[in-house]
């Protein structure tokens, strides 16, 4: 068997070699346009809310992002499919460098076998010689990382060419995204340096704004925000700090199912807290370290400008999962609502019209396809994901019509969600069956996900936000019960499709 696999993979590896070659030979000296380059970009826990491009009432301010979206396609339905642990950057991490479906990856150490219900069948062998940067390299690319440390595909990372990974999540220059810029523009120097004219592959990531949201000075004092850290006061108050969110609740209606769990217990400057003043801090410090972002980024695309290199360059920007910060009484990245489960999802380059948008119903794991339809690649036989090129370039509004998430870190079997065009069902069956909740939710009528709790005159005093009467969770609705009922059937579909291992209370066991 293992002889077979490796025969196999160096017949792999000499057709790629000869797919690569035949690529070349057919470029007449000079008359071929260069192939293009990549530049990804993601962020660590950013929910698309906190961006203008998503919701123009934030207070966050990100002019680069504002002009990429001005000059590319901003995709409103890009999701990240969800995690089987706590740590939900794992299993998206993989998606991302993997393209595979998230109960079809290995484990952070690269273990086909593993805790999490994943079946070793479904992982195959050796996939880090499969995933982004592997793919990039056999075709020619030259490929360079930067990105935060830990809970990550480290096999996959290790694949790159050039890599300096380092957790910076400080407020200054050298201990916070700045780093991160400066990995990226010594390389682009180097290249220069070197006349390099193969195209590059260069995955920019950010250890921000995770927490702990430790900003600079001046963006604090821009966001009326503390790096608090004393778990018995409260921050100082500010009228600078960013409004409550307009989901915001001062608890979830019921557990979340995974006790204990550092996000929504432990986070330095939160912890327990869903107070005005506490979440509006937060999000103030959240803003801060997005801004910063927002400044290296600028840096980067300046130097590819002076460069020639940008009008050949593709690039994305999005990140790893969305983010609570006081929205339906939650903090962390453990749950299915629009907030966390989607993730921005910007795009620029040659052929993508400006300025424009579309729904998509992207996952993560499709980007993989997806840059290597922008640079002619054939995708590896292990890629799951669908190229979404179409969608950039304006040629189609979707990708697929169902999306599927779930969140199974904490108690079994976890949260499930399906979407289909305007509707959404979420499902909870937590801590041993004493807590089965379903909610359903038109997200054209109800975009916030607004639950009963929204409706409470407290919660509107403190938010300022009046959710009309259908603006609610639909399930126990009976106008809705066929559609509630088309839902339940989906999702119990996409479970079986993705070889999700659980059943939910209600559904049969097949
Ligand atoms: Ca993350
Ligand atoms: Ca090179």
């Amino acid at each position: 068997m293992l002889t077979s696999l490796h025969t196999i993979r160096i017949w792999f590896l000499i057709f790629s070699v000869m797919v690569a070659s035949t690529a070349s030979a057919d470029l007449p000296n000079g008359s071929q346009s260069k192939r293009p380059n990549i530049l990804f970009i993601i962020v660590d826990d950013q929910s698309p809310q906190d961006l203008r491009v998503y919701n123009p009432a934030s207070e966050l301010q990100t002019p680069q992002l504002d002009r990429l979206a001005a000059e590319g396609m901003v995709l409103d339905g890009a999701y990240h499919m969800g995690s089987w642990s706590g740590a939900v950057c794992t299993p998206s991490r993989h998606m991302v460098m993997s393209g595979r479906s998230v109960w079809h990856l290995p484990n952070r150490r690269g273990k086909r076998a593993q805790s999490n219900g994943v079946r070793p069948e479904n992982v195959p062998e050796s996939l880090e010689e499969f995933t982004m940067a592997a793919v990039f390299n056999r075709a020619g690319y030259d490929t360079m990382r930067t990105c935060k440390q830990g809970n990550s595909y480290d096999a996959a990372n290790e694949q790159f060419t050039v890599r300096h990974d380092k957790t910076k999540r400080g407020g200054t220059a050298e201990t916070g995204s700045a780093w991160h810029a400066e990995q990226v523009l010594n390389y682009l120097n180097e290249r220069e340096a070197n006349a390099d004219q193969d195209p590059f592959l260069i995955y920019f990531g950010f250890s921000h704004p995770h927490d702990t949201r430790d900003g600079t000075p001046e963006l604090l004092a821009k966001y009326g925000a503390t790096n608090h850290d004393d778990p018995k006061s409260f921050p100082p108050a500010s009228d600078d700090a960013p409004a409550l969110p307009v989901n915001y609740l001062p608890e979830h209606p019921f557990h979340h199912g995974h006790p204990g769990l550092r996000d929504e217990e432990n986070v330095s400057g939160v912890w327990k807290r869903r107070d005005e003043i506490t979440i509006r801090n937060e999000l103030g410090r959240e803003f801060a370290c997005s801004e910063n972002i927002d400044h290296q980024i600028k840096r980067v695309l300046d130097r590819l400008d002076a460069m020639g290199e940008l009008d050949n360059t593709y690039i994305f920007y999005t990140a790893d999962h969305g983010m609570a910060i006081g929205r339906h009484g939650l903090q962390g990245k453990q749950n299915l609502y629009e907030h966390t489960w989607r993730v921005p999802l910007i795009a620029k380059g040659p052929g993508i019209p400006a300025g424009q948008r579309a729904q998509g119903n992207v996952y993560l794991m499709d980007v993989l396809a997806t840059l290597c339809d922008f640079a002619d690649i054939t995708p590896p036989e292990t890629n799951e994901g669908v190229s979404f090129r179409d969608v950039l370039e304006g040629k189609a509004s979707t990708v697929r019509e169902v999306l599927y998430g779930v969140y199974c870190g904490g108690t079994k079997p976890g949260m499930r969600s399906v979407r289909k065009g305007d509707w959404k069902l979420i499902k909870y069956d937590v801590l041993e069956s004493t807590v089965r909740e379903t909610q359903l939710f038109n997200l054209r009528e109800n975009p916030h996900e607004f639950l009963i709790e929204h409706h409470s005159p407290r919660v509107k005093a403190l938010t300022g936000i009046e959710p009309t009467a259908d603006q609610v969770d639909l399930a126990d609705d009976p106008r809705y019960a066929d559609r509630l009922a088309e839902l339940e059937s989906l999702l119990h579909d996409e479970m079986k499709r993705l070889d999700d291992p659980y059943r939910l209370w209600d559904q049969d066991a097949e």
